[in-house]
């Protein structure tokens, strides 16, 4: 069995060797123009050329869950595409949510402040039940962060396409529920994937459905926000506030009127990070089963998009 390695940006030496020790027997090599045709492929943002060789495919495997730069691409139209199904990202999507939320609502932001001008000052303590926290995005990621928010006694509510019953979460399903879903939140969280359904949900006719003093914290895709929707929404002061992980340019370009604007927490794209080791494990393990015909879970549908 032959798998090719084709991953712009990352090191390809300790995944080889990770593949190789995790798949005794199978040969794994690091794509090149050219190269023979392999069975399966471990891919992050390969070139369309990729794909045009390596027609003979079976499965190939994102290093992330996201696959909407992935599925731009011509893939062989036999090949089952898998993503990475958690592999040790939903606890980093958890801390990193549950910390912006908190943050938020503890206005450690206002404290810090405070202790760096000498101030030693309360503030009154926020009711938690005014703050009632959205998740966009109910699958391997946003269950977990929304049961995470939930075990903090914040109110939640999600919003996904079919219907799930989550415990502490009140759950929306569908387009016709999505104004219930936005009106019923106050801190909005996205964790859907990028299709065409989802691209710009964050706009202005939908952001001005949360409730006042709203606050936005995105870590799926920069498409997903209208940026200047944002902007606006903040000057007029119906949202206080944004943390976003990820942008519709990465990186974000040096003019961008996020990096400094102090309403704006921005991070590199960093609040799951793929996992090395997990993922090879997870990959190798998938692998081993759809070469014995046996069904795999994170199988991405291509018509649907994630
Ligand atoms: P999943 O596929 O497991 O979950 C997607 C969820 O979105 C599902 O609940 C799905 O509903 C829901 N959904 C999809 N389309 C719609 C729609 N049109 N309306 C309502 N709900 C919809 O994905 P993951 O949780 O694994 O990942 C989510 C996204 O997070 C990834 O696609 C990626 O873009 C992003 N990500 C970002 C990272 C970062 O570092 N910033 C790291 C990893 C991922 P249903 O359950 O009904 O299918
Ligand atoms: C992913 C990501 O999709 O890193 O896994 O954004």
């Amino acid at each position: 069995m032959k798998i090719i390695f084709c991953c712009t940006g990352t090191k390809p030496e300790p995944w080889l060797a990770g593949l190789r020790s995790a798949l005794p027997g199978a040969e794994v090599e690091v794509w090149q123009p050219g190269a023979p045709q392999a069975d399966h492929a471990v891919v992050w943002a390969p070139p369309q050329q990729f794909f045009d060789e390596q027609t003979a495919l079976k499965g190939i495997f994102n290093i992330g869950a996201g696959v909407d730069a992935l599925l731009k691409l011509k893939l062989p139209p036999k090949a089952t595409v898998v993503r990475l199904d958690d592999a040790g990202m939903s606890v980093q999507m958890a801390e990193y949510v549950c910390h912006a939320v908190i943050r938020h609502f503890r206005e450690f932001d206002a404290y810090e402040a405070d202790i760096r001008a000498g101030k030693w000052s309360y503030r009154k303590p926020l009711e938690r039940s005014d703050f009632p926290v959205g998740v966009m995005g109910l699958g391997v990621l946003g269950a977990r962060v929304a049961q995470s928010l939930a075990q903090f006694d914040f109110p939640v509510v999600g919003w996904s396409r079919s219907a799930k019953t989550l415990a502490g979460v009140r759950c929306f399903a569908g387009a016709e529920r999505f104004s219930d879903f936005l009106s019923a939140t106050r801190i909005l969280v996205n964790l859907l994937p990028l299709t065409p359904e989802t691209r710009d949900i964050m706009r202005l006719q939908t952001l001005s459905q949360l409730q006042s003093g709203g606050y936005v914290i995105n870590v799926a895709r920069g498409a997903h926000l209208v940026d200047e929707d944002l902007l606006s929404l903040l000057d007029k002061g119906h949202l206080a506030g944004a943390t976003l992980d990820v942008f519709r340019t990465e990186p974000l370009p040096g003019e961008h009127p996020f990096w400094h604007n102090p309403k704006i927490t921005i991070t590199p794209h960093t609040s799951a990070r793929t996992l090395r080791d997990q993922s090879i494990a997870q990959i190798a393990g998938k692998i081993r089963c759809l070469e014995a015909g046996q069904p795999i879970v994170g199988v991405v549908d291509p018509v649907r998009g994630y």
